[in-house]
């Protein structure tokens, strides 16, 4: 069926979905450890992969393959790879495509623990890293070695929302045999396709927006191509990082409305980041769809839209940040991203805290950063909380203009499939 959608919109409705013998609307959850064969002949052609058919979940099951295809058809990649979580992804990557001498150039800015367990992690088995400003090519550039063989990005990055040419750095590690990775969490498939902008490997936890309400952790990768994601399955396979097919059925019914929560949590980011640049008591803000972005043009080529992800540091450095997190009351105080709800964060205390203070400063990650996951709900309510955290509770104005140039016509490549 799939072959017939060509709108990303109606992929995310029906892509993935095949029918049942019972016509289900939604792929049931195949609540079951194993399948049962017919024969042994059976059983012996599905394990010599001469037969399709599943065998055993922690190798594939029906629920989660729906999800699979559906990202896959989303990121127009030859297959997805669900896991445990968005962790599960990355070591995946990590562990597929790495080998021991190795080097690896990757995001100052990645999320803290895909760092971590790099730095700290994949080291001990011999595997060098550094890491740079991926959004300055010429940073790249000048740490890639003879060994390099992967450049790994994280675009948008957690939290600086520094965004990396992905076209460009596709072309710089394949000349010199490496692979490109991407970590697309902060964009989702809506936002931005890596796989046809030159990745190798495009990754995501969908705890975040692909999920989108804070009620299942999960990861996923997609293959550019057959042999890259045979490999990647069975990396995933042998390290038991499978998602569960109940994981598998929240996010896939999570996942169809993504285009929808998107366009209005991002309404919602646009005015409030205007909002908070205007403010006198914040020192920067660092919003993908405010013109004072630094990579803001490359990210209009880069991506359809801005996001809902924003970070700012307040004049008052740690302690008012501090202040403002304990006085919002519609937002609530929590890790995590890319939900219907909205979430407010301290970085350098929590999700990058695993990362040493230099390296997050050299990162820009200060201990002043806030970062804020813009929500669903009513603009006016979310400045409405905001400024009682900032002001105590004076009421605020309203504003209503929604002028931000990004749009479908921005794209630098067809976001549809034929
Ligand atoms: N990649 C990015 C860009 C992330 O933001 C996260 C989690 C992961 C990978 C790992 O995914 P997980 O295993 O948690 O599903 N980011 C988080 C954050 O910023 N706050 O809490 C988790």
């Amino acid at each position: 069926m799939s072959h017939a959608l060509s709108a990303f919109e109606s992929k995310l409705v029906h892509a993935g979905i095949a029918k049942d013998v019972h016509g289900s609307v939604v792929p049931p959850i195949y609540q079951t450890s194993t399948f049962a064969f017919e024969s042994a002949q059976q059983g012996a052609d599905r394990f010599a992969g001469k037969a399709d058919g599943f065998i055993y979940t922690r190798l594939g099951n029906p629920t989660i393959r729906a999800l699979e295809d559906c990202v896959a058809a989303l990121e127009q990649g030859a297959g997805g790879i669900a896991t445990a979580s968005g962790m599960g992804a990355v070591s995946t990557a990590y562990l597929a495509m790495l080998r021991s001498g190795d080097h690896v150039v990757s995001t100052a800015s990645v999320y803290g623990p895909s760092r971590t367990l790099m730095e700290r992690h994949l080291s001990r088995f011999g595997v060098a890293s550094t890491y740079v400003d991926t959004s300055d090519l010429d940073a790249v550039r000048g740490a890639m070695r003879a060994e390099t063989r992967m450049v790994y990005i994280e675009t948008p990055s957690n939290p600086m929302m520094q965004i990396t040419d992905i076209p460009a750095i596709a072309e710089l590690a394949h000349a010199r045999g490496a692979v490109l990775v991407v970590d697309s969490t902060f964009a989702s498939p809506y936002l931005q396709q890596p796989l046809l902008l030159g990745a190798d490997v495009v990754l995501h936890s969908v705890t975040k927006f692909i999920n989108g309400h804070a009620d299942i952790v999960g990861g996923i990768l997609v293959g550019r191509d057959q042999e890259t994601t045979a490999r990647l399955r069975q990396t995933m396979t042998l390290l038991g990082c499978n998602m569960d097919p109940h994981q598998a059925f929240m996010v896939h019914r999570g996942v169809k409305t993504l285009a929808l929560r998107i366009e209005r949590a991002q309404r919602n980011a646009v005015e409030i980041a205007r909002w908070l640049e205007a403010r006198p008591d914040i020192a920067w803000v660092r919003y993908i769809g405010l013109p004072s972005h630094p990579q803001y043009e490359l990210a209009k080529r880069q991506m359809r839209g801005p996001g809902s992800m924003i970070s700012f540091e307040m004049r008052g450095g740690f302690e008012a940040g501090k202040s403002l997190m304990n006085s919002v009351k519609l937002a609530a105080l929590a890790v995590s991203l890319g939900g219907v709800e909205t979430l407010i964060e301290h970085p350098a205390s929590m999700t990058h805290s695993g990362v040493p203070q230099a390296e997050r400063a050299e990162a820009g990650i200060s201990d002043g950063l806030v970062r804020y996951s813009v929500g669903i709900e009513d603009v006016r309510d979310l400045i409405a909380d905001l400024q009682q955290a900032f002001d105590g509770d004076r009421g605020h104005a309203l504003g209503t203009d929604f002028g931000a140039d990004f749009g479908s016509g921005n794209l630098a490549h067809p976001t549809v499939a034929t």
